[in-house]
């Protein structure tokens, strides 16, 4: 295969000896690039201030160049800030209400693509192939064609692609759907996403979906596809195999010994349900008082996005509603939730996950969702745990052998939280291991595969 070039948001730098593991993406996109050799250019998650961008920051790690800009402030308000998060994120998790769209806003971010497009052509080859990640950067082909470049470009959202009437509240929505159409492969989470595209190109009469998995819009046909995104599922088993020595989650173990642990994990951001989660897991106690003290339900959740104001009061509420239920149903010697507000490595996740009787994963929408999948792959397989999943993450699409919920239907996730810790072994075993099967087939590097496959012929 040619080169290899990647353009995200933001780009994982490789990891000097000592550091936490990355996560299974950036693993699998630098192996991807170092087999082919290639690019990983994105945004440094530094501000210039008002000054213009130093030239980019290019540091090359063996068979991989990464190239790093800064963003004026302007930039990061406008493009980051604004339009991504507060027009694009909202509206592909279909929360118009959330939604503040602004004109200043949607400049800033097409003004960025076409920067970041500027910056990226002097590094092409004509024969490069080019993978674009997420919403961020949904007009890069766009702005690359118009610098005459033909190569093949491919786009992956990792976020929802939302139906027609949701994505027509988006004033610049023809504008979006015009982007994609530069591209010559455009993947998406899941089929329900892919049939989501396809009905909003035909509704506003700008394309259609074509056979073989081929659409066509503004005079341009292209491939769309499902490529579900994964993990590396065998190495986070072994991560978790071996967890049991590790200090953290011995620790974690004897202070939750004689009861049931129940596991959330989430980046802190409304799609992700965990208010709902809380009243579930309260309802669940008041429903079965027999469960009291005998469950503990850890809810660990980096910040994220802390610059943005919703998500600063996220973080207030979710804490606030903590304290108020364990206040509420908790006794002197049981503390029902302990709510942990930072990042943890991932072999130390990987052994909370084995640990854990019931994984709680009920976003009120999601893409995918990693944690469902690294929950099951971090079972023991001598006595697994249960997966509650929300219905709504892509993931459901996968994992049939989770118990699904609606996570609206407080009392009815507060059932399949009981129903999951007084499941037999053997009902749990028969669907944790179709799920596990289905996880070591479709890993990470499937994906990439896939993906990388059907681009370069299409
Ligand atoms: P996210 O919304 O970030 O990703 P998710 O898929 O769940 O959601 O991935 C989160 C990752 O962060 C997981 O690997 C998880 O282990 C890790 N993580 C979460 N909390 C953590 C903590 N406290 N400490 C350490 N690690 C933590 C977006 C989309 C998803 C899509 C992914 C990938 O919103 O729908 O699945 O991209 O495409």
């Amino acid at each position: 295969m040619s080169r290899l070039v990647v353009i995200s948001n933001r780009v994982t730098l490789p990891q000097k000896s000592g550091e936490a593991p990355a996560g299974g993406l950036a693993v699998a996109l630098q192996a991807a690039l170092e087999e082919h050799g290639g690019i990983w250019m994105g945004w440094s998650g530094k501000s210039s201030g008002v000054k213009e961008p130093a030239p980019l920051d290019i540091k090359t790690h063996g068979n991989i160049t990464y190239a790093l800009t800064d963003l004026t402030k302007k930039d990061v308000e406008e493009y980051y800030h604004g339009f991504a998060n507060r027009v694009l994120w909202p509206i592909c998790h279909y929360r118009l209400d959330l939604a503040e769209y602004g004109r200043k806003e949607m400049a800033g971010y097409f003004r960025v693509n076409r920067f970041f497009a500027h910056r990226l052509a002097p590094l092409l080859k004509e024969d490069d192939i080019i993978w674009i990640h997420d919403y961020h950067l949904i007009p890069l082909a766009a702005e690359l064609r118009q610098m005459g470049l033909t190569n093949k470009i491919g786009f992956f959202l990792h976020i929802p692609w939302p139906p027609a009437d949701v994505l027509f509240t988006m004033p610049v929505h023809e504008e979006i759907m015009r982007g994609l159409s530069h591209y010559d492969l455009v993947g998406f989470q899941t089929d329900h996403d892919l049939d989501n595209f396809g009905g909003g190109l035909v509704r506003e009469g700008i394309g259609e979906r074509l056979s073989e998995g081929k659409f066509t819009s503004y005079g341009r046909t292209f491939k769309g596809g499902r490529y579900s995104i994964s993990i590396e599922t065998a190495a986070f088993a072994e991560y978790a195999r071996k967890a049991a020595s590790n200090v953290m989650v011995r620790k974690a173990k004897q202070s939750v010994e004689g009861r049931d642990l129940i596991i959330g994990v989430d980046r802190l951001d409304y799609s992700k349900g965990i208010t709902q989660r809380i009243d579930a897991f309260e309802k669940f106690v008041t429903l079965n008082p027999g469960f009291q003290n005998k469950v503990t339900y850890l809810q660990i959740t980096p910040k994220s996005r802390s610059e943005v104001p919703e998500y600063e009061q996220m973080q207030r509420t979710v804490a606030e509603q903590a304290g108020r239920v364990n206040g509420a149903i908790g006794t002197v010697d049981w503390v029902p939730i302990r709510y942990i507000n930072r990042s943890i490595g991932r072999p130390v996740l990987a052994g909370l996950y084995r640990l854990a009787r019931i994984g709680l994963v009920t976003p009120l929408r999601d893409g995918m969702n990693l944690v469902a999948k690294e929950y099951v792959a971090a079972q023991d397989p001598e006595n697994p745990g249960v997966l509650v999943l929300s219905r709504f993450a892509g993931a459901a699409r996968e994992l049939t052998g989770a118990l699904l919920v609606n996570p609206y239907d407080i009392e009815g996730t507060a059932h399949a939280i009981a129903r999951g810790l007084t499941m037999s072994l053997e009902e749990r075993k028969q669907r944790w291991e179709k799920m596990m099967e289905h996880l070591l087939k479709n890993d990470i590097n499937r994906w990439c595969r896939d993906f990388l496959q059907d681009l370069t012929s299409a």
